[in-house]
């Protein structure tokens, strides 16, 4: 066997889409290959959705809300799945990270730590149903005033490529804890784990219709499927220009929409930080998943009193850092996902040294002929970047970090909020009150203090400005999900008699 190819192969999803409860092709017999981005092989040729497709999902989604038991059923039980779902995924987190790295190219390494978020993602909402509760308002007359929490109705879920699974979880889990049916579409470049977990919802036993899943392409299936009327709410993960889109096409269906579109994240080592933890974690920040991340540090900001020095201690590491196959145990930095993005990646490391940054390590691709069919990049640092530039605003997605220099903490600030998409950042310092005070200056969803990319179930996340609307995980992940009914009845009621008075009527 060539050392290009996976020592074992995963159990494999039903090649299907899931309708109503059923497993079935496309209508049109269409199909897509699924590729490994590490080797550039197929990994599972799956049906291609059409609008018949998607429109038959959506009437199985639609259907079972209206008409199914699930929106109805006790929240006990509802939980009581939602446990079984987590168990059974504990249960098959090896399979579930070989189908992701193979899908992805992420390692395994990252693979296993989401599966095992995935399943704690499904515990979490499991104890939300069971401990939810609605008000009692304080009402002025003799009345029962109660706001209760009713499901939002069809979802329709379109999720990214970097986190298949994990995006799928953080909707999946509140929707079906708040009552809800749904429509899900994978990224088309990584369908493989959303296919299972579909079919490990059936097996925990949810109602047919409740959960279904197209597969396709963004114009052909993901469209249709934000610009239909049956549609409810409209939960997004991906890039800025899709989320545009979507957001439109909701507001002609006034429907509600959550949208996720990742950040510019900075990352502030201020003067007084401990260097080897700041450096430690800058490259934490940004080669986790090959930096694609909606959170990813790509950008550090440090202090000029303290720039060369943690500059010195990154380049040593990154020139030791692993690149290879996702499956090997020993990798540290897999592809890409696709030749499209390297490509737009690259794009990025050349336009940084057009605008003046210098190349100081990495830049191009592995030399290794082993790594020639897949989509690789060597992990890449540029420093002196300007401040004004595209690169220091846009979302690079790949492994590059950018180092820029700045004067002072006040600077440091300003240079980090100057973004529209304020998702995460990161502030590295020995003295708690000084970085606190910079945590809270800055316009992010989620400020991480000595410390990058750690999120939890109980946590919000989501971002400011352009990086979204709304939050998933925490309350507000189950809150998205629902609707608030106001439930009104007067305990005293008297007729008014404000209308159609008689002329002898006080
Ligand atoms: O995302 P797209 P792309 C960022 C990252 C990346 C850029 C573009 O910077 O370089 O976005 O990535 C579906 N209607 N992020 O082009 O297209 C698509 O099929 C409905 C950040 O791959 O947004 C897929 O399922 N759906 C991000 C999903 O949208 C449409 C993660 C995301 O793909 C559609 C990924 C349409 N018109 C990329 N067009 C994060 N927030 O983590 C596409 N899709």
């Amino acid at each position: 066997m060539p050392d290009t190819e996976p020592p074992r192969a995963p159990r494999l999803p039903r090649a299907a889409l899931q309708i109503g409860g059923r497993f079935t092709e496309a209508r049109d017999g269409a199909t897509r290959d699924t590729l490994d981005p590490a080797s550039g092989a197929t990994v599972l040729t799956v049906p291609e959705a059409g609008a018949a497709d998607v429109d038959a999902a959506l009437s199985a989604a639609r259907t079972a809300f209206d008409d199914g038991p699930w929106p109805r059923t006790p929240v006990q039980d509802r939980a009581r799945l939602l446990e079984r779902v987590a168990d059974a995924i504990d249960a098959e987190t090896e399979e579930l990270a070989w189908l992701e790295t193979l899908d992805t190219g992420k390692t395994l390494v990252e693979s296993r730590a989401d599966m095992d978020q995935i399943a704690q993602v499904f515990r979490y909402y499991a104890a939300e149903a069971r401990t939810a509760r609605g008000d009692v308002n304080p009402v002025p007359t003799d009345a029962l005033s109660l706001t209760v929490h009713e499901p939002v109705g069809v979802v329709a879920m379109i999720t990214p490529w970097n986190y298949p699974l994990l995006q799928a979880s953080w909707k999946i889990a509140p929707a079906l804890a708040a009552g809800c049916t749904f429509v899900i579409k994978p990224s088309e470049l990584t369908p493989l784990t959303t296919l299972r977990i579909g079919e490990m919802l059936q097996e925990a036993g949810l109602p047919d219709g409740v959960a279904n899943v197209v597969l396709g392409g963004g114009a052909a299936v993901g469209a249709p499927l934000t610009e239909d009327p049956r549609v409810d709410l409209i939960s997004f993960t991906g890039g800025i220009v899709t989320g545009r889109r979507i957001a439109r096409a909701a507001a002609e269906n006034v429907a509600r929409v959550a949208l996720e579109l990742g950040g510019k994240n900075p990352n502030l080592v201020l003067a007084d930080a401990d260097l080897d933890l700041a450096s430690d974690q800058a490259l934490n920040a940004v080669y986790y998943h090959a930096g694609q991340v909606c959170s990813a540090g790509s950008r550090l900001l440090v202090d000029r009193s303290v720039a060369d020095a943690l500059t010195e201690r990154i380049v040593d590491r990154v020139g030791r850092i692993r690149i290879g196959f996702g499956w090997e145990e020993a990798t540290e930095l897999g592809p890409v996902i696709s030749p499209e993005h390297l490509e737009k990646v690259q794009g990025y490391v050349a336009l940084a040294q057009e605008e003046g940054a210098t190349l100081v390590a990495g830049g191009g691709r592995p030399s290794d002929p082993r790594f020639a069919q897949g989509t690789f990049l060597e992990p890449t640092v540029l420093t002196g970047l300007p401040h004004d530039g595209r690169v220091a605003r846009e979302e690079i997605f790949g492994p590059v970090l950018t180092i820029e220099t700045f004067d002072g903490d006040a600077e440091g600030i300003r240079l980090a909020s100057a973004t529209r998409t304020g998702l995460a950042a990161g502030i590295f310092s020995r003295d708690a009150a000084r970085a606190m005070r910079a945590a809270r200056r800055l316009r992010f969803g989620t400020v991480w203090l000595n410390d990058f990319h750690p999120y939890f179930p109980e946590a919000p996340w989501g971002g400011f400005g352009e990086s979204g609307i709304g939050r998933e995980l925490g309350r507000t992940g189950l809150a998205e999900y629902q609707e608030e009914k106001h439930l009104y009845w007067n305990l005293d009621p008297e007729p008014v008699g404000w209308f159609g008075k008689r002329d002898d009527d006080a």
